[in-house]
């Protein structure tokens, strides 16, 4: 038996509601993709950590998948309007990874990016929680590759687009930049209790 920690409720430091304003429950995962779902090679695939850092690191997959891992059950809130409850994620906490490459001073935001090009920007406070995750199990097998398999991020106090699936690289940066939804107009900060959808 895993033991899995139950994050549901962090939705009090946010708001009332545990489903967010102007969102509806649903029990399917849909799955958001800009493009199709990306080519995953485990033996040239490589994680990077980069920018304001102490150590700028390179994992290869064998060395992702020895870090240190949790299970938790979130929840994961879509901007396009639906959220699902009780995702069960296994993976490596954000401020897990953050620690093995020491965060510089100036740091304040971090761009995420991923195997199909798309990026995405969160201020590095919004990183730092340890139900940001680096997931590569759902429910408890591994992550279906339409969903981000072999990894992606999520962001269970933010919308899903801050979740960056095929996630191979972590650029600490000392000013924020926007990411692929962000220049087309969706929230840097995407708080879905303030409904913070569009910027
Ligand atoms: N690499 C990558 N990550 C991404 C996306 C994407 O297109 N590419 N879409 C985002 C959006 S808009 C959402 S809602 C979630 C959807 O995750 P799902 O397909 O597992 O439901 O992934 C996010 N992460
Ligand atoms: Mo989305």
């Amino acid at each position: 038996m895993t033991n899995v920690t139950d994050v549901t409720d962090l939705y009090q430091e946010f708001g009332d509601e545990r489903l967010p304003p102007g969102q509806r429950e649903t029990s399917a995962f849909p799955v958001l993709s800009k493009s199709g779902t990306p080519e995953f090679d485990p033996d040239t695939w490589e994680f990077t950590v980069t920018g304001a850092v102490d150590e700028e690191l390179t994992f290869s997959w064998d060395e992702f998948r020895d870090l240190p891992a949790e299970t938790q059950r979130q929840d994961f809130h879509c901007v396009t309007g639906w959220s699902k409850f009780d995702c069960e994620f296994t993976g490596v906490s954000f401020p897990e990874l953050a620690e093995r490459a020491g965060v510089s001073d100036d740091a304040c935001h971090v761009m995420f990016s991923a195997l199909d090009d798309y990026t995405t920007d969160l201020p590095l406070e919004d990183c730092m929680r340890e139900e940001v995750l680096f997931a590569w199990a759902f429910d408890g097998e591994e992550l279906p590759p339409d969903h981000g398999g072999p990894l992606r991020v999520v962001t269970p106090h933010r919308y899903a687009y801050k979740g960056a699936k095929w996630v191979d690289g972590v650029e600490f940066l000392t000013e924020s930049e926007p990411g692929y939804w962000e220049r087309r107009g969706y929230s840097q900060t995407a708080n879905p209790w303030q409904e913070e959808r569009y910027s």
